[in-house]
């Protein structure tokens, strides 16, 4: 459907008074994505494609989907010859800033200490971690350049240790990659950018080609079409891959109670609806009144309407809401259920009530902390679980870098205490080869006396 181009920009009301909690949820239900069967049928062509016949494949999508004709090779090798990140001052400045403040929190993630617990005496189990050899991150491109995007997940994986980052990100149609990217990918030590996008990307990073590294998992948002492949290579047992977690279009839960600037509720749900039209973006009004919610409203009109990307605001506020509701309790009760990618509260007491979210990709407390701090430049990483997969996923943090491995180290001593369980389930089990393990080992202690 055509977007109207003019009028107000408001997004729907719901009052909880009105609705049953059920009803109410039924109105935050994400706007349904394409059915996974129809995506796949486009996807499925061109990963086979690039896992049979390679470069070849990979470069004729390129100069297809990104209209990069002149490109003649899909990969960019480090080093990264400097005129290729010519960039002002201040974006570097920026980009450091992030690149330190990212670094930092994640490295402080780590569990480089071996963990060791005794579990009975002679018993010792461990668990310590290894990072993944080789990663494969995905760099939107689309509407908006997003080197911030090649920070939060190049940093991480260079911080775990991985050996060998690659980043894959649609080139521009001159056949050039963003200068910023390319800085990206100088600073966090990556291998390669591999100068493709969507499906193809994902299939060339699973299977490696002659140029392209093959890695061992994919992670970074994207679109449809993306998710699908990575979904698709990840199941495919002969590639050996992993993925990070299902992603979907961006969004953000605002809850705001009578302490909150309107001005400053506006500019977040703003920042998330610029995204993309099928960004949304809800806010939980706790026990406002008609003139304050107004207030808010009208905020978001008039910041709306000043925006250079006020058309795609139009698409995404078309299907989001305002709720309002009694209390703070009522308030986390349904930002728990929606399990929102970004969570604000911009509430009294804010920090406190962070004790009450169950379910959220990542939380800002209070009023001077906008998400796009977090996009970009506090340290907190922005790849983040959306569509209430916040639920069972974490975002994209130093663990998604790492494999943690375990290990048991018995004492002659420790094998005689926890022996007999062992032989004992064995023998439930009907597994006499587990069982004499043990068994032959103590007759063998038992003989040496
Ligand atoms: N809010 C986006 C991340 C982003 N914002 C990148 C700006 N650039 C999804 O978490
Ligand atoms: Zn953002």
């Amino acid at each position: 459907a055509e977007k109207p181009k003019s009028g107000r920009i408001l997004m729907q009301r719901i009052d909880s008074v009105n609705a049953t909690e059920a009803e109410l949820l039924e109105t935050l239900k994400r706007p349904s994505q394409k059915s996974p069967e129809a995506i796949l049928k486009i996807v499925t062509p061109i990963i086979e494609d690039v896992r049979k016949n390679g470069d070849k494949a990979v470069l004729s999508y390129t100069h297809k989907f990104e209209k990069a004709t002149s490109l003649t090779s899909p990969v960019l090798k480090a080093p990264f010859p400097k005129e290729l990140m010519q960039l002002p001052a201040e974006t570097i400045k920026a980009m450091d800033t992030s690149f330190e403040n990212i670094r930092k929190f994640h490295a402080a993630q780590g569990d480089d200490k071996t963990l060791q617990v005794e579990t009975m005496p002679g018993v010792i189990c461990s668990r310590f971690s290894r990072p993944i050899e080789r990663v494969g991150l995905y760099v939107p491109g689309g509407t908006a350049v997003l080197p911030s995007t090649a920070l939060m997940l190049g940093v991480p994986a260079m911080v775990a240790g991985c050996k060998k980052i690659v980043l894959a990100s649609p080139p521009r149609a001159d056949g050039s990659v963003t200068p910023e990217i390319v800085y990206a990918a100088h600073k966090v030590g990556a291998e390669s950018i591999v100068l493709a996008g969507g499906a193809q990307a994902v299939a060339a990073m699973a299977y490696g080609t002659e140029s392209i590294t093959k890695v061992d998992k994919i992670l970074g948002p994207g679109n449809q079409f993306v998710t699908a492949a990575k979904m698709h290579v990840s199941n495919d047992t002969n590639a050996g891959v992993g993925i990070d977690m299902p992603a979907g279009p961006s969004e953000v839960l605002v809850i705001a109670d009578k302490d909150a600037n309107p001005a400053f509720v506006a500019s977040d749900l703003l920042s998330q609806a610029e995204h993309g039209v099928d960004s949304q973006v809800i806010l939980i009004a706790v026990d406002l009144n008609e003139e304050q919610l107004k207030a808010i409203e009208d905020e978001v009109h008039n910041q709306a309407i000043a925006l250079p990307r006020v058309d795609i605001v139009r698409g995404s506020i078309a299907h989001s809401v305002s709720v309002l509701v009694k209390d703070i309790d009522e308030a986390m009760r349904i930002s728990n259920e929606y399990a929102p990618e970004h969570l604000i509260l911009q509430i009294k007491d804010a920090a406190k009530a962070v004790d009450l979210v169950m379910n959220a990709g990542s939380v800002f407390i209070g009023q001077w902390t906008p998400e796009s701090v977090g996009d970009y430049s506090a340290g907190v990483n922005h790849s983040l679980p959306t569509y209430g997969f916040a639920k069972q996923y974490s975002g994209v943090n130093l663990g998604s870098f790492q494999k943690h491995i375990t290990s048991s180290n018995l004492t002659a001593e420790g094998l005689r205490n926890v022996g007999s369980a062992v032989m004992q389930l064995a023998k439930v089990e009907e597994l006499e080869a587990h069982r004499r393990a043990v068994e032959i080992r103590i007759k063998h202690m038992d003989a040496q006396k």
